[in-house]
């Protein structure tokens, strides 16, 4: 699946303002961005890249159980992530790490859940809406739908005030498309003109099954069979990634029911740290796409713009300091007990969880451990 006249493009690859029809709705909000806005977009890209890699490190290193890399998908989520508003829900899949931090997630939260240290991970409450990492592919866009449903009941969304009015995104995959949960989420959506924006990264693969296999028609095109208008737009370009979900977040705050926006990006990486690419894709596919590097695209943009050496040099230090602080906070998690795993499970006690946390325990102890 490849970029046609209806892909919204706004960045070239090669780092170049895109004027075209299919760009033109779009650029005013672009016109419309500060340059610390710009300067923020590619911080954002640039420390989360470095993050990744550290978490992957890390994992190598026996640190993390797994590790589910967001490598090449930075502009996908750092646009729309930037286009939501405070009082916005999100709803992740699992490889959104810009987007969580984003909204104000630490991502040492992600940090122990890959290295089992939590049975959550964090409260959406107290942080910007960003709800919890759901690998179950698909289910979450019912979540989202639902809490969508409930934003037009509660009179919470559509009233004409845009600064308070709410909406619903969330990310899903090229194969989670094939999930029924997903088709289900369209229906009710359509039907009850719920206000969510359906934003499926496209990154050509779900694991090892290429997307030409997952859809015999582009993507966005699914949704308008369900009565939800979708566009196409270049994934690997983090101004129309902003500037289409901030179009299209602003119609449907005002009442405009659902919308799906399709990003064509690539996962550059493994689909996790258990998964080898090689095994199923060829090397000449991924450097394509190599090619069309969301943060390297955008770097030219910026020092075309005359942004100073001395940005990126500082930004290159902020990255690598931040890694670091990931590093020495990994290091130091507290492995939580094993008997946790028992205590939240009911309110109150429970004769069969207190019998098998004590079963547990003593199969613990016989190893001659202390748990
Ligand atoms: C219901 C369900 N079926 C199967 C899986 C196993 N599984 C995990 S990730 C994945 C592929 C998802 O691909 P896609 O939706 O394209 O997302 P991506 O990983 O590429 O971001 C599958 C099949 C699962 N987690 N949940
Ligand atoms: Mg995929």
């Amino acid at each position: 699946m490849s970029y046609t006249a209806a892909t919204v493009q706004l960045l070239s690859p090669e780092g170049t303002i895109v004027e075209s029809d299919a760009s033109a709705e779009y650029l005013p909000l672009i016109d419309a961005l500060s340059d610390e806005q710009l300067r923020e977009f590619h911080r954002q890209m640039v420390v989360i890249r470095r993050f990744d890699n550290e978490a992957t490190n890390l994992q190598r290193q026996g640190q993390l159980g797994l590790w589910v890399p967001s490598l090449g998908q930075e502009a996908a989520q750092v646009g729309s992530g930037y286009a939501a508003r405070a009082q916005d829900h999100i709803f992740p899949a699992y490889r959104e790490h810009a987007i969580a931090r984003i909204r104000g997630v630490d991502p040492l939260n992600i940090i122990k859940l890959l290295r089992g240290t939590t049975h959550g991970g964090w409260n959406p409450a107290e942080h910007g809406n960003f709800h919890l990492y759901t690998l179950v592919i698909g289910s979450h866009t019912l979540h989202a739908t639902g809490v969508a449903m409930a934003m037009t009941l509660d009179g919470t969304t559509g009233t004409g005030h845009p600064e308070t009015d709410g909406a619903v995104i969330t990310y899903f995959g090229d194969g989670a498309t094939s999930q029924g949960d997903v088709s289900e989420a369209f229906v009710f959506a359509a039907s009850y003109q719920a206000p969510v924006l359906f934003f499926l990264q496209n990154n050509h693969w779900a694991i090892s099954v290429p997307v030409s296999t997952q859809s015999r028609t582009p993507l966005y095109l699914r949704s308008e069979g369900f009565g939800i208008p979708g566009v196409q737009i270049d994934g690997n370009d983090v101004l129309a990634s902003y500037a289409v979900s901030f179009a299209n977040l602003e119609r449907i705050r005002a009442g405009g029911g659902p919308r799906l926006i399709e990003a064509l990006t690539y996962r550059m990486g493994a689909h996790t740290s258990s998964d080898d690419p090689t095994k199923y894709r060829e090397n000449s596919e991924v450097e394509y796409w190599a090619e069309r590097d969301p943060i390297s695209r955008f770097e030219t943009y910026l020092r075309g713009r005359g942004e100073s050496d001395a940005f990126f040099a500082e930004l290159e230090v902020e990255a690598a300091d931040f890694a670091a602080d990931i590093r020495g906070r990994t290091l130091a998690l507290e492995t939580p007990s094993t008997a946790k795993i028992f205590d939240h499970v009911y309110s109150e006690p429970h004769p069969v969880i207190d019998s098998q946390k004590q079963w547990l325990a003593d199969y613990e102890a016989s190893f001659g451990g202390d748990q």
